[in-house]
């Protein structure tokens, strides 16, 4: 089934066309409203009537983090308050969070396409969906769930933690769609493991995985462990959270809703556009936002476009996997590593469970790189001589992918803390005295 035919099926030339009149209508609401836009177009000596083609976009600038961060916390809303009917914000820990808001249209059109993505994922009205994210700023466990109940699923709102117990809901209630981060669901295969839970025997199908990175080798450890379907969907909050794209069953690639989204790819050093099918950062221009539009916003995930169609009958441009972000990237001795290059190699390894953590240290002025994963508890051994070998063949394997030596140190199952969120991968010390 496909959710919106008339804008996931249009042709490419009615799209721009569509997108560049939903353009015109942003510019000038942001401009009207006399804010950050308004001095930037006034800077430019630009004014909305001055676009004329999609193309026109690129004379305008990047927004970026830093500008929604000084224009804390309601500076970037171009409606005033008492139009604005939720807040959500982004889930960095530290420091203020990025500040979000949604008039009431905003929220509709938020489950509309958060619908699609889950109707793109097979899921429907004959479908239990277990909801495992956070209740709260993050916009992942609210969103999933206005976009759940709109496509018809029977949604469970269990929130994030207390796994035995979402475990024991899941085979009770009959869960066909799981929702979490792939790195929980993964924490949520480990603990039904250990209670004796064969999962074959669910009802569990499919999961709709999201809100951080994974590779195509965890993938296969999610559809191993869990034995269901594993997709990716992507959004952030900046823009609106959950709905941005998302994959249909043909895995390959998460189609964008370009109705409502203006993507660009561009080279994240010199900011300029690349051609479909090339690698780089990821620039969103939001067509229907009421209370906070963004123009270029800057988004840091790295990932390409290709604009061919589908074989699911859908037209939208899809996105490739996030294969990291560019503040994500690793500087080690001089040589770029991406946490997404050592999880792909980690994953490989027979008798490696999915669960590892990256930490850089300095010794001597020189920067260090160690790789801690944790062997499947079936295979683990205190023999110490077999998981040296164990080791420095996976160090071997590191530095053919990596041109750079990794110090790999196998370690107990379960060592690795365990998160119902997002699951932190790297550990930099090197700041640290
Ligand atoms: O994570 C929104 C979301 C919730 C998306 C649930 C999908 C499912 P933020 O907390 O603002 O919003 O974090 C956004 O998370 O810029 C990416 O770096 C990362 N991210 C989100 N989805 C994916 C994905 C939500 N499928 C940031 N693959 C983004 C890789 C992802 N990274």
């Amino acid at each position: 089934m496909i959710w919106s035919p008339q804008y996931e099926c249009i042709s490419r030339a009615a799209l721009a066309e569509h997108q560049l009149a939903r353009l015109k209508e942003t510019l000038t609401k942001v401009y009207e409203a006399k804010g950050f836009y308004y001095q930037m177009f006034q800077d430019l000596g630009f004014e909305p009537g001055d676009l004329k083609s999609l193309e026109d976009l690129q004379r305008l600038p990047f927004t970026a983090k830093e500008d929604l961060a000084q224009a804390y916390p309601y500076g970037f809303f171009i409606r005033p308050l008492k139009e604005v009917v939720r807040i959500h914000g982004s889930s960095g820990t530290k420091g203020k969070p990025t500040v979000v808001g949604y008039t009431r249209r905003d929220l509709e059109i938020w489950a509309d396409l958060v619908a699609r993505i889950v109707t793109q994922a097979g899921v429907g009205e004959n479908d239990v969906a277990q909801i495992c994210f956070g209740y709260g700023l993050f916009t992942g466990a609210f969103g999933l769930h206005y976009g759940l109940e709109k496509a018809g699923a029977t949604v469970i709102p269990t929130s994030a933690g207390a796994t035995e117990r979402q475990l024991m809901l899941m085979q009770d209630f009959g869960t066909t769609a799981l929702v979490s981060t792939p790195s929980y669901a993964l924490h949520m295969a480990e603990v039904g493991q250990e209670l004796g839970i064969n999962f074959k025997s669910l009802k569990l199908r499919v999961g709709l995985f999201g809100a951080e990175g994974w590779t195509e080798e965890m993938r296969k450890q999610l559809e191993e462990n869990l034995c269901l379907k594993a997709t990716d969907n992507y959004g952030l909050s900046e823009v609106m959270g959950p709905g941005v794209a998302g994959e249909c069953l043909e895995g390959s690639g998460m189609h964008v809703a370009e109705d409502h989204f203006l993507i660009e790819i561009i080279d994240p050093e010199t900011g300029v556009i690349l051609p479909p099918g090339e690698k780089g950062e990821i620039v969103i221009t939001t067509l229907t936002r009421e209370a906070m539009p963004l123009i270029r916003y800057r988004t840091k995930d790295i990932s390409s476009l290709r604009e061919e169609p589908c074989p699911c009958g859908r037209k939208t441009a899809r996105l490739s996997k996030i294969s990291g972000r560019t503040d994500d990237m690793l500087i080690i001795r001089g040589v770029n590593v991406f946490p997404s290059q050592i999880e792909s190699v980690l994953m490989e390894v027979d008798g490696l469970a999915p669960h590892y953590q990256i930490v850089i240290k300095k010794r001597d002025h020189l920067d260090e790189l160690e790789v801690l994963v944790e062997v499947c508890p079936d295979l683990f051994t205190d023999r110490y001589c077999d998981l040296e070998a164990w080791e420095q063949k996976i160090e071997r394997r590191l530095y053919n992918v990596l041109s750079l030596t990794a110090k790999v140190r196998l370690i107990e199952p379960k060592t690795i803390a365990r998160t119902a969120g997002k699951a932190k991968r790297v550990v930099d010390l090197r700041d640290q005295k």
